[in-house]
């Protein structure tokens, strides 16, 4: 039998990891070959990621992986490194969470209206779009220097290769790509004077992306060629294609830092209805759309976990399940959680401003933001089903946050749906499922899909009750 490894490698916004995906007829087997934490790094000019850290934790991450048919690379989005004419990285990336971006979509609309914006790259309004990202960067020495634009996987996928290109499902996060035609958006740059020669040519997932430099080897120990393909390189592309879904009538829920709600369509959905509700076009595998909702997620209990000073987290969640469900909610979707720090007192203060009983303990807090996350869950879907037109029997949730049962269980609770729970590391799998496609291993996004449901353990939860408390919780909130 025909069976192949392949190194993933899977950033996310606090810890990468290389896994290694074994792939044959009936198989498909993901073992962590190495995990690293992402710190993001706060100097004077403002919150940076760490890359070449990054960088070293792959590297490191391929050799504990050993021989593998390729390797493939995914990240959180949006963000990107800037080049110089002798293709040497300017300074250290922008973290999305940084500031700098603050006020600069107002000034963006006042050139393109926000309405013809989304009409034209069917992108949510997020602060942090590479398009805002770049307007803020205007005028900026190291822009003014910079002669290519690299997204972080595609970053480290040129420093691995030496070769450079610009990743679509990824590209779609930039705002700068209309989801019809899945090429750049032209009109858009050119209204907004942004140069897209910036931008190396695009890729789709599967194409070739380069073979490991001989250096690399040298430092990885591995025997050469070894190519890199290139991947769904957002993580939310790779986890969407690894959701277990049989059939069309699902809406996903890609949870980790950030909760990814929606559903996957064959077009975009760009009307005013649409914008208004802020939810996004991105690209997906084989033509799809991945329609959804950012939802703060995990975030706010990572950060509170954080302040608190990292306790035991099964202890805290099996005492937030005790607390009695839905005394206070925040909305889960508000931009004013974005920034890290005193997430605690944030979420305390949302909850006295909506005249809610205020949280007083850690559990009680954790209580608060997973009603408040399985609400939001809720009104994505909702919202999701309502403005493609698109049913929906069951809700998947793949990602780290599969594994938190009280989550999965609230969510079922709320949306009325059965919820089914896994794979925790979808992203790592979808990267895998797209190299193993690239040589003939397995086909098609349905034929990954029955051999994930085949070979990963998932976790049935059905709803309880009717979902009339959550309606009162949500009206609490004023957002339905
Ligand atoms: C999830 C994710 C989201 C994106 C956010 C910022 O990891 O990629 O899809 O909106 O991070 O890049």
């Amino acid at each position: 039998a025909r069976e192949r490894s392949y190194a993933a490698v899977d950033l996310g916004a606090s810890s990468g990891r290389v896994m290694v995906g074994r792939v044959g007829p009936g198989r498909l087997e993901l073992t962590q070959a190495h995990r690293f934490p992402n710190r993001p790094v706060r100097v004077p000019e403002g919150l940076r990621w760490d890359v070449l850290g990054l960088y070293a934790g792959v590297l490191a991450g391929l050799r504990a992986a050993g021989p593998v048919a390729s390797v493939g690379i995914d990240s959180w989005a949006v963000d990107y490194g800037l080049l110089d004419a002798d293709g040497a990285l300017l300074g250290n990336p922008v973290h999305y969470r940084d500031p700098r971006t603050e006020g600069v979509a107002e000034q963006v609309w006042a050139t393109l209206p926000a309405r013809e914006l989304y009409a034209a790259t069917g992108l949510q309004y997020a602060p942090f779009n590479t398009l805002y990202q770049l307007a803020a960067a205007r005028g900026s020495a190291q822009l003014a220097q910079a002669r290519r634009l690299l997204l972080i996987p595609d970053l480290l996928s040129y420093w691995l290769t030496g070769e450079q290109g610009t990743e679509l499902t990824n590209a779609s996060t930039t705002q700068l790509v209309d989801p019809r035609t899945r090429d750049w958006a032209r009109g858009v740059a050119a209204r907004l004077d942004i140069d897209l020669g910036l931008f190396a040519p695009l890729r789709r997932p599967g194409d070739p992306a380069g073979l490991l430099r001989a250096e690399v080897l040298e430092e990885t120990g591995l025997s050469g060629p070894v190519p890199v393909t290139a991947v769904g390189s957002h993580d939310t592309a790779s986890a969407v294609a690894a959701v277990p879904a049989a059939g069309e009538r699902f809406a996903y829920i890609c949870t980790g830092t950030w909760s990814l709600a929606g559903l996957e369509l064959t077009a975009p959905v760009l009307t005013e209805e649409s914008r208004a509700a802020n939810f996004t076009n991105e690209l997906g595998l084989d033509g799809t759309v991945r329609y959804l909702r950012n939802i703060m997620g995990l975030w706010l209990l990572q950060e509170c976990l954080r302040a608190w000073g990292d306790p035991d987290l099964e202890a805290l969640l099996s005492a937030a399940a005790e607390v009695p469900a839905l005394r206070s909610v925040v909305d889960a979707g508000d931009a004013a959680f974005l920034a890290p720090g005193r997430m605690p007192e944030r979420i305390a203060e949302a909850c006295r401003a909506s005249g809610q009983p205020v949280p007083a303990t850690p559990a009680q807090t954790t209580r608060c933001i997973l009603d408040s996350l399985a609400l939001a869950h809720r009104r994505a879907v909702a919202d999701a089903r309502r403005l493609a037109g698109h049913p929906v029997d069951v809700v998947h949730i793949v990602g780290g946050g599969a594994r938190n049962a009280l989550l999965c269980r609230l969510t079922a609770d709320a949306c009325g749906l059965p919820v089914v729970a896994g794979p925790a590391e979808a992203a790592a799998l979808g990267n895998v499922l797209v190299q193993a496609r690239a040589q003939g291993l397995v086909g098609d996004l349905a034929d990954g899909r029955r051999l994930l449901t085949r070979t990963q353990p998932l976790t049935r939860y059905e709803p309880r009750g009717d979902t009339s408390r959550w309606d009162a919780a949500a009206a609490r909130l004023a957002l339905e």
